[in-house]
């Protein structure tokens, strides 16, 4: 019988109908996958087929700050605008929510703050989630275990489960049916050379969700009986290559894991095609730059924008190749957050 989201909530909260302090609020980073999760094995609480592997965005995140509010309904502010009840942030956090109300009664008020670029194919929901979900705990006193964080992150979206975490992340997928053995922990690596640069190619709005192209591509696509084998030796590689600090199979193994999930998006039916011709101008011009010795490699997720993969010795040639790419350094410590300053 499917377990329920609301079932997973019970199991690890004994939800505490009074807040431990007025307000609370957290930060998470958006998380960017060098191995990818594509595809579900149960809808309803987002497990997924195979496990996936993960680095952290440092300072590009979100903020959550939360109360209750003596309110009809909740209250909703992203970057201080008040979210319109028919926007997907508004529903799919309220929906959310609903899964951590004392009772049916108890609203929120919650303040996202975010300086994710809008529209780079960083979901800043995803971190919303995760934020959201530490400010909960913070809130009420839960007290929680990162990995049980992640898991009730997870119910929120997916890779939301991934930004619990700072640095390396693996999901692991699990096998239970209740999903309790599916979440994401820290890999104890760190690289601090490494960057990650987002190439924005379209900020507009995707046309087909993460969430619908997935399904579409588990129900249709003859190939994603491959997948599963295709990630796991990504993964395997992309321990590997952490181990030995080699870059090269890093950036090559996360290359190649992206090409492979958008390969089956093409064979799905109607195909779905993220990338636009900007897309292929970039890739080749990464591919061109590799050509003449230089170490960039890029992943793509769903969405047409790249993110990039160097070293710090190379990023002023990246730079000087890509002018408007965004930089960020997953291990360079940041001295002030500015995202979490609330008047
Ligand atoms: C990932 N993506 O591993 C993959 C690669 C996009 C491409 O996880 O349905 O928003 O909420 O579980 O987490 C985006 O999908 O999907 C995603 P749901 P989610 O980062």
């Amino acid at each position: 019988m499917q377990v329920t989201r609301q079932q997973i909530v019970r199991e690890l909260i004994n939800n505490s109908a009074v807040p431990q302090q007025e307000y609370a609020s957290a930060y998470a980073a958006s998380n960017i996958a060098l191995c990818k999760y594509w595809g579900k094995r149960d809808v309803e609480l987002n497990l997924p087929v195979t496990s996936s592997l993960s680095i952290s965005m440092s300072h590009l995140g979100a903020c959550s700050k939360i109360s209750l509010c003596d309110s009809a309904e909740d209250h909703i502010f992203l970057n201080a605008v008040a979210m319109s009840h028919n926007t997907m942030f508004y529903q799919r956090l309220v929906e959310f929510l609903d899964l951590f109300r004392p009772t049916q009664d108890t609203k929120f008020t919650i303040d996202t703050k975010t300086n994710i670029p809008v529209g780079a194919g960083l979901a800043s929901s995803v971190c919303g989630f995760a934020a959201t979900i530490k400010a909960l705990d913070a809130l009420f006193g839960w007290d929680l275990e990162p990995n049980e964080l992640s898991i009730l992150a997870r119910l929120g979206s997916g890779s939301a489960c991934r930004s619990i975490y700072d640095g390396f992340v693996l999901w692991h997928a699990g096998s239970a049916a209740n999903g309790l053995d599916s979440f994401a922990t820290q890999l104890e690596y760190d690289w601090p050379d490494l960057r990650v640069g987002i190439l924005l190619v379209d900020g507009r709005q995707k046309s087909m969700t993460s969430r619908d192209a997935m399904q579409s591509t588990v129900e249709t696509c003859r190939f994603y009986k491959t997948w599963p084998e295709l990630v796991t030796t990504a993964i395997e590689h992309t321990l590997r290559a952490l181990d030995h600090k080699d870059f090269w199979l890093l950036g090559a193994t996360a290359e190649a894991n992206a090409l492979a999930m958008h390969a089956l998006m093409l064979a799905t039916t109607p195909p779905i095609i993220y990338s636009q011709a900007a897309t292929l101008d970039y890739m080749q011009q990464v591919w061109r730059a590799r050509s003449a010795g230089l170490g960039v490699f890029f992943t793509q997720d769903a969405g047409p924008n790249l993110k990039l993969l160097f070293l710090a010795s190379d990023e002023a040639r990246v730079r000087e190749l890509f002018n408007e790419i965004e930089v960020v350094a997953p291990f360079v410590p940041v001295t002030e957050n500015i995202v979490c300053v609330y008047e």
